[in-house]
């Protein structure tokens, strides 16, 4: 039907304009400009309680430079450093948070899983128990 094929061409935009490398709300973040509940900071990475908090503790993970990681999926060989640095912050998070005996770390990879930002970021999820198969 019409409607189909339009409900199809506007997802089809909608993920064509997500991933073009625009900034993001998390420059602004990043930069201070708006304020965020920050966990931890060092030179490369940022972390900061989720707005929309889906556990008790939910923390987002996210490099201070993008460098192209819109998502996962644009990774390449040079990221490895920064993508170790990413899950090492979320240990610490996890460690400060005091959820190390059981937590969550999810990515959302591009519209199919429901990737709303595109900065690459790693949830930090816990402090209740967690449920499998996630949604
Ligand atoms: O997750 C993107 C996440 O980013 C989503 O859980 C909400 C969160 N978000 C969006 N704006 C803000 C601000 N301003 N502060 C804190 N958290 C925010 P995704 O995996 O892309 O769906």
């Amino acid at each position: 039907t019409n409607a189909t094929h339009d409900e199809e061409a506007s997802a089809k935009a909608a993920a064509a304009s997500a991933d073009s490398g625009a900034p993001t709300i998390f420059d602004k973040i990043i930069n201070k400009e708006i304020p965020s509940s920050i966990v931890y900071e060092d030179e490369k990475v940022l972390a900061f309680r989720d707005i929309n908090p889906q556990a008790p503790v939910h923390v987002l993970v996210i490099p201070k430079a993008r460098d192209g990681l819109t998502h996962l999926g644009k990774a390449e060989a040079r990221h490895g450093e920064v993508l170790g640095q990413l899950f090492y912050a979320a240990k610490i998070v996890a460690e400060r948070e005091g959820i190390l005996d059981g937590f969550r770390v999810v990515i959302n990879n591009g519209p199919d899983a429901c990737q709303s930002v595109y900065h690459l970021h790693l949830h930090v999820l816990g402090g209740r128990q967690m449920k499998w198969p996630p949604g």
